[in-house]
């Protein structure tokens, strides 16, 4: 396929999917003649909901795929108008979990731009989850939004409490405050997130308001343009429940994979999360220092001098050990894989030595 296809009339609405020049290059590496490109809605038992734009069904082959990835698709060889992933084009940001006695992550979400981290203001803030939020949310590649909700069920000063609060833990990450019964703040926060072709996934603990947002996202865009029609046709279409386009506005991806994401892989997303910390470690006197008693410890100074809390440096720790611990295991079922690769080939070396 020649790339003056990409722009067709016909691919024009891959772009309200998020189809990019750099897509459609790594496209061209992949492409043979008959596949075309398409996005991954739902997955579910090996096979897939494709977007084309239009909704097509799939077999996923052995590619291990999952919402919101860009595929190349080929005519399947078992009939007419059957599709088969034929190759998954590079991830620009992926939610990984981690499985139980696998080496590898498995993805739940891929090809994020944003992601909302929804935290209710009718419970007390919990600035230690929303810590572990951020972690995940810059590990995946994404930009994490701190995502205030239900500002309504408490007073502008106490908001306004909240939002300082959360803005010690969010540091570059911005934090928003959102009610979606009086409708503050909700016109600002998707002006300013929402955009033709970007990618925003929400995550958060169960009741912060997930569903509404994502509700609220819609129902605003139907008021401006009509309903999302969920029969697969036409411009405003695809209501495939996880990935949900919004033409000329953005794309909302909302999968259960992500909204119950526990475990998952960390490594420099902690850095990310705590810069703060991690750039008064590199003041410590010793490069090793453990921040725990270590003279000249420049954490515990801004601990004792109150510009850090006691819990945000323990919750670094926490994180820190996790991060380590991960990567550990990861090693340990890698090098255990790599023991069985080579017990397999010596078996196979054996049984090809002729019987003596
Ligand atoms: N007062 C108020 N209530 C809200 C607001 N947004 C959501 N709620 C309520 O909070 C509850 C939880 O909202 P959901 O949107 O279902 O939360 P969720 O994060 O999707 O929850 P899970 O599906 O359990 O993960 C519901 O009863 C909503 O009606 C808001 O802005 N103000
Ligand atoms: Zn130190």
């Amino acid at each position: 396929m020649s790339s003056s296809h990409l722009f067709d009339p016909e691919f024009a609405e891959l772009a309200d999917l998020g189809w990019t020049p750099a897509l459609a290059e790594a496209f061209e590496r992949v492409a043979v003649s008959d596949v075309r490109p398409g996005r991954i809605a739902r997955v579910d038992h090996g096979r897939s909901t494709v977007l084309v734009p239009h909704p097509v069904r799939a077999r996923n082959q052995l590619h291990l795929v999952t919402a919101g990835d860009w595929v190349a698709l080929g005519p399947s060889q078992t009939g007419p108008d059957r599709f088969e992933v034929t190759a998954v084009l590079p991830r620009h940001s992926a939610f990984n979990r981690l499985q139980v006695g696998h080496t590898q992550a498995q993805a739940v979400a891929a090809n994020l731009d944003v992601v909302l981290i929804a935290a209710s203001l009718d419970r007390e803030l919990n600035l230690r989850s929303l810590e572990r939020y951020l972690v995940m949310g810059w590990e995946s590649g994404a930009t994490p939004v701190v995502v205030l909700t239900k500002a309504d069920s408490r007073t502008k000063d106490a908001v306004d409490y909240a939002v300082g609060e959360a803005r010690t833990v969010a540091l570059d990450a911005e934090v928003v405050a959102v009610s979606a019964i009086s409708g503050v703040g909700m016109a600002q926060l998707s002006g300013r997130f929402l955009r033709p072709g970007r990618t925003i996934g929400v995550v958060g603990p169960s009741g912060a308001g997930k569903s509404t947002l994502v509700n609220w996202f819609i129902g605003s865009f139907e008021m401006a343009t009509g309903p999302v029609r969920s029969d697969g046709k036409g411009r405003h279409t695809t209501s495939h429940r996880q990935l949900l386009v919004l033409p000329g506005r953005g794309i909302l991806l909302d999968t259960p994979g992500l909204r119950s994401l526990g475990l998952w892989l960390v490594s420099d997303g902690v850095d990310r999360a705590f810069a703060d910390l991690a750039e008064l470690a590199t003041q410590c006197r010793f490069n090793d220092c453990g921040h725990t008693q270590e003279p000249g410890c420049r954490v515990l100074r801004a601990v004792s001098e109150g510009t850090i809390s006691a819990a945000r440096l323990d919750a670094w720790r926490k994180l820190a050990r996790e991060a380590s611990s991960v990567a550990a295991r990861q090693g340990d079922l890698a090098e255990q894989r790599a023991q069985r690769q080579r017990w397999k080939a010596l078996a196979r070396e054996q049984r090809r030595q002729p019987r003596s």
